[in-house]
């Protein structure tokens, strides 16, 4: 069965990998109900497909006259990135201390492996013959056997799903993957490479060309339930104190405004259309107590609306702006 293992089985784990590589930045920027049930079931049907296809890549690799140390590299980061990916499917966020020194949950090791492999990857690829389509590929065979594959990978997502159901215990998953955690137990997360700065007492934040301080922030504060909903594989219910971007910004500007440009004052920048000033806040305080140092102190966004990259820490600026909010990059660099 396997000997048809080949040039098609190749094309097919080339389609799959870059798949899932983009289903999965499609993902982390999910975060309603439906985007969020479609790109992770998209990126779990493409996952369980690599898996699929493995018995047939493994008859090409054994036939190979001389395996690349590049592509053994390969294969580890993919065992990885698999087995990672379905253990926080299966088991829901956990944080394993990596020889006691790195706590990594199952989700930073599969896009840790993920990013690693995507060079060697492209080498690997780019080193072959470019192959052509030929009539064959597109027989309605060829589409039909296609066809029975995704139905497959298919019924085996939801499957896992009902398993997931099962493993995962009372902390459940979230349209997003994510798995709950209880409010008090949120932790101090960067994105990539930000650090937590040293703020002084008499801390002002500038929101569209006035200065407030933390205590005018706080008087103002409203009660804002909202889901912290962070890509590393948790989310939390929490209740926060928060300033509504609403009240502090004049109306007629923000009616003549196109984004809001939120900055905190490491440089972490992030830009909303301003229809979302609505479901923006300044919070100052998180379940009856002051922010800590590391989730944001004194002053961090709630975006109830938005994954947890976008509710900025350590808020300085809050600024109109004539830019659409999609001029930035996806994915904030730092
Ligand atoms: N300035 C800044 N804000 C940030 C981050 C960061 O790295 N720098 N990380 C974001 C991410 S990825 C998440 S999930 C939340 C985490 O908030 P917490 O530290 O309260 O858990 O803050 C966001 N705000
Ligand atoms: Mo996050």
């Amino acid at each position: 069965m396997f000997r048809r293992a080949g040039r098609r089985t190749n094309a097919a784990l080339l389609v799959l990998c870059v798949g899932a590589f983009l289903s999965g930045w499609l993902a982390f920027a999910s975060s309603a109900r439906l985007p969020a049930t479609l790109t992770t079931a998209a990126h779990g049907l493409f996952g369980i497909g690599v898996v699929a296809l493995v018995p047939w890549k493994r008859e090409i690799v054994t036939r190979a006259r001389a395996v690349p140390v590049v592509a053994w590299l390969l294969i580890v980061l993919t065992v990885l990135c698999l087995a990672s990916g379905f253990a926080q499917f299966l088991l829901g966020y956990h944080v394993v201390d990596v020889l006691g020194l790195l706590p990594l949950s199952p989700i930073q090791v599969h896009v840790g492996a993920a990013l690693v492999a995507v060079p060697l990857f492209g080498w690997h690829v780019l080193r072959r013959r470019p192959q052509r389509l030929n009539r064959r590929d597109l027989s309605r065979r060829a589409l039909l056997r296609t066809g029975a594959f995704t139905v497959g990978a298919g019924v085996g997502y939801l499957s896992l799903l009902g398993v997931a159901g099962w493993t995962r215990g009372s902390a459940g998953r979230l349209t997003t993957g994510s798995g709950r955690i209880g409010p008090d137990a949120i932790p101090p997360t960067t994105w990539l490479f930000d650090r937590v700065p040293a703020l002084s007492a008499d801390h002002r934040v500038e929101v569209a060309g006035r200065f407030w301080s933390v205590a005018d922030l706080a008087a103002r504060g409203r009660s804002v339930r909202a889901r912290l909903d962070c890509t590393s594989g948790w989310y939390a219910e929490a209740t926060w104190a928060g300033a509504a971007l609403v009240d502090l910004i004049d109306r007629q500007r923000l009616a003549t405004a196109s984004s809001i440009e939120v900055t905190s004052v490491t440089g972490y920048t992030r830009r909303f259309p301003v229809a979302e000033a609505g479901s923006l806040w300044l919070a100052t305080s998180c379940q009856g107590r002051p922010l800590t140092p590391g989730t944001g102190a004194p002053v961090r966004l709630v975006a109830p609306r938005r994954r947890g990259f976008w509710w900025v820490k350590w808020v300085v600026a809050v600024g109109l702006s004539d830019r659409p909010a999609w001029a930035q990059l996806p994915f904030p660099p730092q």
